[in-house]
């Protein structure tokens, strides 16, 4: 069964349908707030309209049926309040405006009547707001749900993590000031009170070439800069850190230090508070200061191009090394320290929620995860990020679209079908076997000395030439040929095309140290480290030497079980759209916007939607839970279950167009139908029960 249009019937008693009239005066100004009330055969324009008539007017949230299609505003809105929060607790989101806080709440008080687990996918291109509405969700948990003492601490530690993780997994792109550069899965767990008891956090693959290489315009990981701008005169002083970002070189290549949407100083106040163990702190601080120091160390040739350091010439037993792999050497070394420290960093936060009485009973999961993206030049990075947006567009099709569709098939119900474009022919482009990109980057990179970044090109070449969402310089038309580069390739992706330069995607998937590269690495950490350090040092460095990656296979199987952990809970959706590439409040930019509705498949989602059915159940459950509203099925229907269900809808007046029957179950066309049907049952549950009491105040 699809679950996602499904209406919570644990809600349906304390629904009020939804005021169409007041709906319909209102839609002059503020545009209609469910989409599946607009018109029958809502064009795309219609529908950009209605977004942009509410964005104009600060309402941000709009549904799709039980979707919610947010626009980023790029502004400050006074609607995440406390007294906010009340109003949408334990209310149905149909009753009151489309917010993010209804979704929160309606996932879960459904966790909680069918004592099932439920995620939310935020989904949506670079800065489209899906982190600030993973944010607002995570806090409506914390502040609304029921609390005790204890459990304050993990509440405090959940919402505390957030600064903390932003502080070391965000960064300034062209596309977000504070953009994810690591993907995040977070389980919230409840007990069956519904308290939130504890989380945890999963994450996925953290773009580490950052700390060494930042493009114009954009900066490395914030903590950096909040260190350097506002740490305490000791604290700097013993780490022997300056505190001027110009004098790192791993902070200046984006010619951005200073952003004016980012007060560096002040967040590092939130985060130092936020770092919560005094080893924690020290470590992290460390390890910051470290890989600035690293970057700073230079090489020079000595007289035979040799790599020198303070005048001593880098080698090990036999062999010198270049400047090149010198240089190298050192990144490759600061990544991994940074890296490996981000996933300890999760891993002790991990620790501090963790549910220690394991009275956990369910988890909603909050998946927020770096958007599309597309630069000017885009490599290793966005491959991986851009592959992992079109896995989650493929979960969203399989969940809604494809499902519901192939329902109606199977129980016979006529139906017209949708159509809408399946990406799953370019997911496959990147993760078959043998002859996916993943697969061919794979066997590239087990062929050292002999395959380079060209020779994968050629065999994607040899393997893709025909696929249609694979073009490259050779592969190309006369006229797309101009458009690319000999060591490019392009992917037709469902969000657009990207052009991808192959230029590092083999060592960036290797991410391996070489062996001698250790030598190099431990002669820098001599020069850069202090005595006590060293020891430390060398036991992380023999750690980091002791695995080797292959990350886009890594990555991938890390999808794969992320796609297993999801689809074995209940869904719900936060589509985000950017509203503006500039980032600026109250514009609404509507080639970019129908761009994005278009590519998410939201007016398909749309007709599914209101083609479609908002309920469905088996006749037999069906049939137990309304027979008391029949004579013929009260107290037993004897016959078949389907039988009694027409002849209960039939009593109820239900008409001809409102419902269908299925194989195996009642399809219910819109909730109001369902809304009146449980509302006459619960008068009758009360009338039911008035009248047992009597008949035992009788006997
Ligand atoms: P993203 O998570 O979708 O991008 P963010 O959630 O970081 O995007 O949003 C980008 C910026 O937009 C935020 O820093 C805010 O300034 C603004 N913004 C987003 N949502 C709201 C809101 N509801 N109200 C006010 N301002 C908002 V990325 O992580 O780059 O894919 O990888
Ligand atoms: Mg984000």
């Amino acid at each position: 069964m699809c679950r996602c249009f499904v209406v919570p019937l644990f809600h349906l008693h304390r629904v009020r349908v939804l005021d169409m009239e007041g709906a319909l005066t209102a839609r002059d100004r503020v545009g209609i707030q469910d989409f599946v009330l607009l018109d029958a055969h809502t064009s795309e324009t219609a529908f950009l309209d209605n977004l942009k008539k509410r964005f104009s007017e600060d309402l941000i949230y709009t549904y799709i049926g039980t979707l919610l299609v947010s626009v980023n505003p790029y502004k400050e809105l006074d609607i995440y309040s406390k007294k906010q929060m009340d109003i949408y607790m334990g209310v149905n989101f149909f009753e009151l405006p489309p917010h993010i806080f209804a979704l929160a709440d309606n996932a879960y008080h459904t966790m909680l009547a069918e004592a099932n687990n439920h995620f939310i996918l935020i989904s949506g291109e670079s800065g489209a707001g899906k982190t600030e509405a993973s944010k607002k969700i995570l806090q409506y948990y914390a502040v609304s749900c029921p609390s005790t003492t204890l459990l304050d601490n993990v509440r405090d530690r959940m919402l505390l993590s957030n600064p903390v993780l932003e502080a070391f997994g965000n960064s300034k792109t062209l596309k977000n000031d504070n953009s994810s550069r690591f993907g995040k899965y977070m389980d919230i767990q409840f007990d069956i009170q519904g308290d939130a008891v504890g989380g945890h956090i999963l994450g996925y693959l953290l773009e580490k070439s950052r700390v060494v290489h930042q493009n114009h315009r954009e900066r490395n990981f914030h903590i950096f800069y909040q260190l350097v701008k506002g740490g305490e005169e000791d604290l700097l002083h013993q780490l022997g850190l300056e505190s001027n970002c110009q004098h790192y070189s791993y902070l200046v290549q984006g010619e951005c230090a200073n952003v004016a949407s980012i007060n560096d100083k002040n967040d590092w106040k939130t985060v130092r508070n936020a770092l919560f163990c005094d080893d924690i702190h020290s470590i992290a601080y460390w390890v910051i200061a470290s890989v600035l120091h690293l970057g700073n160390v230079q090489f020079e040739p000595d007289s035979k191009g040799y790599a020198t350091l303070n005048n001593s010439t880098l080698h090990n037993n036999t062999i010198p090394f270049t400047v090149d792999h010198a240089i190298y050497a050192r990144d490759a070394l600061a990544k991994a320290i940074y890296g490996r420290t981000f996933t300890w960093l999760v891993n002790k936060i991990n620790d501090s929620m963790e549910n220690k009485d394991s009275s956990c009973k369910t988890v909603i999961g909050l998946l927020d995860i770096y958007g599309f993206e597309v630069f000017y030049v885009n490599s290793f990075e966005q491959f991986c990020i851009n592959y992992c947006n079109e896995k989650l567009q493929q979960l969203f099709i399989q969940l809604t679209l494809k499902s519901e569709q192939e329902e109606y098939e199977a129980e016979n119900i006529g139906w017209e079908p949708v159509q809408f474009f399946n990406n799953k022919i370019i997911c496959d482009l990147v993760e078959e076997k043998h002859r996916g990109i993943i697969s061919v980057l794979d066997e590239e990179c087990l062929r050292p000395g002999e395959a380079t970044d060209l020779t994968f090109l050629e065999r994607l070449e040899e393997k893709l030439d025909s696929h249609p969402h694979f073009v490259t310089h050779k592969l190309a038309d006369k006229k797309t040929r101009k458009t690319l580069e000999r060591g490019d390739f392009r992917l037709l992706h469902y969000a657009g095309e990207v052009t991808y330069c192959v230029v590092g995607f083999l060592s960036k998937n290797n991410d391996l140290l070489y062996r001698n590269i250790k030598d190099v690495s431990l002669q820098v950490s001599t020069h850069v480290l202090c005595e006590t350090r060293k020891g430390l040092f060398n036991w992380f460095l023999n750690y980091l030497l002791s695995c080797r990656l292959i990350v886009a296979s890594q990555f991938k199987s890390s999808l794969l079980g992320l796609t297993d952990i999801l689809m074995s809970k209940e869904p719900w959706y936060v589509r985000c759209l950017k509203s503006n590439e500039s980032q600026q409040p109250g514009q609404f930019d509507d080639v970019l916007v129908r761009h994005q509705v278009k590519y998410l498949g939201l007016m398909e989602h749309l007709r599914v939607r209101r083609a479609g059915f908002a309920y469905r159940c088996r006749y037999d459950v069906f049939l137990q839970r309304y027979k008391p509203l029949c004579p013929a099925t009260w107290p037993y229907w004897r016959g078949v279950a389907a039988e009694g269900v027409e002849v209960l809808v039939q009593h109820l007046g239900y008409l001809p167009d409102e419902y269908k029957m299925g194989r195996t179950k009642i399809f219910i066309r819109h909730p109001r139908t369902l809304f009146a049907t449980e509302d006459a049952f619960e008068v009758c549950k009360h009338d039911l029960g008035k009248d047992r009491k009597t008949k035992i105040n009788q006997e």
